[in-house]
C-alpha cells in the first residue's frame, strides 16, 4: 500500500542537477514511509522544461533516485495556473486580503487544465488500496476529479493557508467550484478549528449542503473534516542543535553581534507576513529609545514569487523603509536592521534562532506559521520570548507566547520592549510548555495523525445490494401473484423538494412512475404525506390511490373519493397557543413562513439564510417543549420544518388505519423525513422499509435521492417478459 503524496512543488530542485529540498512536510513524509507505507509524490519540479528529450531524462530521473512523478508545466500554464490564479487570485482571498484579489477569465482555464494534469498522473499511479494526499490551494479542484474517475479512491487533502469566512470566499467567480472542488477528497484538513468552521459555512451557503462539524454529506458520500495543526520536523531541529556547523554559526555570530540584544524576524517576503505593519512597530519602538545602540532586528526574508507585480511593490517598499529607518537611528557603529534579502543555510538559521532575545513573528494572517515553531524548538539554553501575532495559527497552540496584534503598533512596540526587559526565570516559565509540545506535536505525528484518519474516514460505497435486495422481494411477491401495500411519502421521496411546496407538483418523471403504480396488478398504493387533502387531491387525485394526509388525519381509501377524518375526538384548542409563538419566529426570520393545517402547525424555513434559519429552528423547538411540556403533542424538526401535531397521529398508526381488514404478503413504506419514522417501526410481518436520502434513519434500506427512489421502484414493477421471449 502507498501513500501518493500530491503538491504544486516537488521536494526538489533542479539547478540544472537535481538536489533533494529539505523541510518538515519531506521530513514528516519520509517517517510514513519508515512505518509502513511506500510514499510516492507526484507534482511539478519548479523549473519549465519544455523539451520532450530533457523531460523524458528528468522523469526517469527522478523516478529512479527520489520516488517522484513530475508534472510539467508550460510557460503558459505556469503563468495562469501559479502566478495568476493560485497567487494573485487564490492567496489573496484565503488571506482575508480582497483588495489584492486579481481575477482573469483565462487564469481559471489554465488552472483546471493543470489539475486535470495532476489528475492523469495520480490516476496512472493509483492503485486499489493506496492513499491519495493532496496538498494545498493549487489543487483544489483535484479531489472532485479524481473522485469522479476512482470512486473506489481514498483522498485526503489538507490546506496549509487559512480558509476564510464566506463574506470573502463568495467574492470569488469560481466559488462554487472551489469549493465543491474539495469534497471528492474523503477527509478534509485544516490547521485550526476556525479555518474548518468557515469551510462548512461556505459548504452550506455555496452549496446547500448540510454541513456539520466532523462531517459533510454529499451526492451519497461523507467527506470528513478535521483539525490537524501541522508541526515542525523536530529530530531534525534537535540533531542540528548538537551539531558542528550549528555550534559554529552561534559562536561567529556571538562574536558578531556581542553586546546587542537580537530581535528576529524570518519569513518569505510576502504581504499576509504583516512586514510594513512591523516596521511601524520598530520605529514607535525605536523613537523611544533614542540614544541607546544595543538593539539589533534581524529579518530573514526570502524573496518569493518575484513575477507577481505586488511582491515587487512589496520587496520596494520594505527596501525603502528598511533604509529610512537605517538611515534615521543609526550611530556611527551600527544600524538597527540587518536586513536580508535571501535565505540562509539551516544551521544558520538555528544558530540565529537559539542566540536570539526574540522571536518577532507577526503575520497579518498565517495558516500556521512554523517559524514561531522552529524558534520555539531553538530555545534549548537561555531561552528567549515569542511575541506572536493572535493571527497565526500557531497562535492557537503557544498560549504562554507573547500574543499581539499586529495592527496594533503601539502594543506591538511595548511587548517588545517587556521581552527584553523579562527576567530568564519568567521567560524559562514561558517557553518550557511551549518547548514540550512543538517537539511532541511534530511534523511527523501530523502525518501519521492524519493518514491514520484518512485510512478510517474513506466510508465505502453506499452498498447497492442491499436496495437490489428490496427489489428482487417486491417483484417475486408481485410476480407470484402476491398481494402487496405500499405507503409512499411524496415530497422529498416520489419529488424532488422544492424550495416553494406549490411548485412541487409532480412533473414527468414522476407521473412515469406513477403510471407504472397504477397500473401493476396486485398492488394497492397508498400516498401518505404531511400535505392537505386539497394538495394531494390537486396533485395526485386522477390516480385513485389511497391517500394519508396531514400525517394521517384524514384518509381517502383506494378507489373512493370521500375523506375520512381520524381527528374527530381530538381537540385543537392548543393551537391557540402554539400560534403565536410561531407567528413570532416568522416575523422575525425573513423567508420563513407558518402553515396552518387542520391537524397541525408547521414552520417552514427553507428559504431563509441556512444557518440563521437552523440556529431559529433549534430556539424553536426548544421554546416549544416548554410550552407544550403537559400537552399531548409532538414537536417535530423535520427537513427545513418544525411541526407540531398531536400525539395521536402519526403515519404509523395512519397505515394501521387504511390497512384495516386486508392481509397483505407485504408491506413496502417509504420516505424522507422524520415524520416517516413512525412508519419503518410498525409492528407488521414483512415489512419492507426504504429511506430516500442521507442521514440517520430507522429504515432497512436506503436509495439517495427521489431520482433513485423512482428507479428503484421503475426496477421493482417491472413485467417480467413473456416465457415465449424469454426462451
Ligand atoms: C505555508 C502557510 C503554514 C524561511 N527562511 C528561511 C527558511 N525558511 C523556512 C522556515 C519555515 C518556512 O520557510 C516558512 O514556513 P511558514 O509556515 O512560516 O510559511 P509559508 O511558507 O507561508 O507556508 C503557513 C505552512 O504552509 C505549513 O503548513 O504554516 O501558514 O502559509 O520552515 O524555516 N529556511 C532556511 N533559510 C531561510 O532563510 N533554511
Amino acid at each position: 500500500m502507498k501513500v501518493i503524496n500530491v503538491s504544486n512543488r516537488l521536494p526538489i530542485t533542479i539547478d540544472p542537477t537535481i538536489h533533494r529540498s529539505s523541510g518538515g512536510l519531506v521530513t514528516a513524509l519520509e517517517g510514513l514511509a519508515v512505518d509502513e507505507y511506500a510514499l510516492k509524490w507526484i507534482g511539478w519540479p519548479g523549473a519549465e522544461i519544455s523539451e520532450t528529450r530533457r523531460q523524458r531524462e528528468v522523469e526517469g530521473l527522478l523516478e529512479k533516485e527520489f520516488g517522484c512523478t513530475p508534472v510539467f508545466l508550460s510557460k503558459k500554464e505556469i503563468e495562469g495556473f501559479y502566478h495568476g490564479f493560485s497567487n494573485s487570485s487564490l492567496w489573496p482571498l484565503l488571506h482575508y486580503m480582497p483588495s489584492r484579489f486579481r481575477y482573469e477569465p483565462a487564469w481559471w482555464d489554465q488552472y483546471r487544465a493543470v489539475n486535470e494534469h495532476f489528475a492523469r498522473r495520480v490516476l496512472e499511479s493509483a492503485e486499489e488500496d493506496d492513499l491519495v494526499w493532496i496538498h494545498d490551494f493549487q489543487l483544489m479542484l483535484l479531489p472532485a476529479m479524481l473522485r469522479a474517475a476512482r470512486p473506489d479512491l481514498r483522498i485526503g487533502f489538507f490546506l496549509h493557508t487559512p480558509f476564510p469566512s464566506y463574506e470573502i470566499i463568495r467574492c470569488h467567480p469560481r466559488r462554487d467550484e472551489l469549493v465543491a472542488g474539495l469534497l471528492g477528497a474523503d477527509l478534509i484538513g485544516f490547521h485550526t478549528f476556525g479555518y474548518l468552521r468557515h469551510y462548512c459555512s461556505a459548504v452550506t451557503r455555496l452549496l446547500g449542503l448540510e454541513a456539520s462539524f466532523n462531517e459533510i454529506l454529499h451526492d451519497g458520500r461523507s467527506t470528513a473534516v478535521g483539525v490537524y495543526p501541522i508541526g515542525i520536523g523536530s529530530t531534525r531541529f534537535e540533531e542540528e542543535l548538537n551539531g558542528e556547523a550549528y555550534a559554529r554559526h552561534l559562536a561567529s555570530f556571538r562574536k558578531a553581534y556581542a553586546g546587542k540584544r537580537l530581535v528576529l524576524s524570518v519569513e518569505r517576503m510576502d504581504y499576509t507576513k504583516g512586514i510594513i505593519q512591523r516596521l511601524d512597530a520598530i520605529e514607535l519602538f525605536l523613537s523611544r529609545r533614542t540614544g541607546q545602540d544595543d538593539v539589533k532586528f534581524i529579518f530573514v526574508s526570502v524573496p518569493s514569487r518575484e513575477s507577481v507585480e505586488q511582491y515587487r511593490d512589496l520587496c520596494e517598499e520594505v527596501e525603502a523603509r528598511i533604509g529610512r529607518l537605517n538611515g534615521r537611528y543609526a550611530s556611527v557603529h551600527s544600524s538597527p536592521i540587518h536586513f536580508i534579502h535571501g535565505s540562509v543555510d539551516f544551521s544558520e538559521l538555528c544558530a540565529l534562532y537559539s542566540l536570539a532575545d526574540v522571536g518577532l513573528v507577526t503575520p497579518l494572517i498565517d495558516g500556521m506559521n512554523l517559524v514561531a515553531k522552529e524558534f520555539v524548538a531553538c530555545q534549548r539554553d537561555n531561552p528567549g520570548v515569542l511575541i506572536l501575532s493572535e493571527f497565526a495559527g500557531a497562535a492557537q497552540e503557544l498560549f504562554s507566547a507573547s500574543i499581539v496584534n499586529p495592527y496594533d503598533a503601539h502594543s506591538v512596540a511595548q511587548a517588545i520592549e517587556e521581552a527584553l526587559a523579562m527576567n530568564i526565570a519568567e521567560r524559562a516559565r514561558r517557553m518550557q510548555p511551549m518547548c514540550e509540545r512543538v517537539m511532541k506535536m511534530d511534523a511527523q505525528r501530523w502525518a501519521r495523525w492524519l493518514v491514520h484518519d484518512l485510512s478510517r474516514a474513506a466510508a465505502p460505497e453506499q452498498s447497492s445490494h442491499s436496495v437490489l435486495d428490496a427489489s428482487d422481494r417486491i417483484s417475486d411477491a408481485l410476480e407470484s401473484g402476491k398481494k402487496v401495500a405500499m405507503f409512499l411519502d411524496y415530497d422529498g421521496t416520489l419529488r424532488e423538494i422544492e424550495r416553494e411546496p406549490s411548485a412541487a407538483k409532480p412533473n414527468a418523471a414522476t407521473h412515469a412512475v406513477l403510471q407504472k403504480l397504477r397500473n401493476r396488478p396486485g398492488l394497492d398504493v397508498s400516498i401518505i404525506s404531511g400535505r392537505t387533502p386539497d394538495d394531494l387531491e390537486a396533485f395526485l387525485g386522477s390516480y385513485q390511490f389511497g391517500m394519508i394526509a396531514e400525517h394521517g388525519a384524514a384518509i381517502r381509501r383506494p378507489g373512493q373519493s370521500a375523506w375520512e377524518r381520524m381527528d374527530r375526538n381530538i381537540s385543537h384548542s392548543w393551537m391557540e397557543q402554539v400560534l403565536p409563538l410561531m407567528r413570532l419566529y416568522e416575523s422575525c426570520t425573513p423567508g420563513s413562513f407558518v402553515e396552518q393545517k387542520r391537524t397541525s402547525l408547521v414552520w417552514h424555513y427553507r428559504r431563509t439564510d441556512p444557518q440563521f434559519g437552523s440556529w431559529k429552528a433549534r430556539a424553536l423547538v426548544a421554546e416549544l417543549g416548554v410550552l407544550t411540556a403537559n400537552m399531548p403533542l409532538r414537536v417535530r424538526h423535520g427537513k427545513k420544518i418544525v411541526e407540531v401535531t398531536t400525539t395521536h397521529l402519526n403515519k404509523g398508526a395512519a397505515i394501521l388505519q387504511m390497512i384495516g381488514g386486508n392481509k397483505y404478503d407485504l408491506i413496502v413504506c417509504a420516505g424522507d423525513d422524520a415524520t416517516d419514522e413512525d412508519m419503518y417501526q410498525l409492528d407488521v410481518p414483512r415489512l419492507i422499509s426504504i429511506y430516500v436520502g442521507e442521514g440517520e434513519t430507522r429504515a432497512g434500506f436506503r436509495v439517495l435521492n427521489p431520482a433513485a427512489f423512482r428507479e428503484f421502484l421503475s426496477a421493482a414493477l417491472e413485467l417480467p417478459e413473456p416465457a415465449s421471449k424469454r426462451d
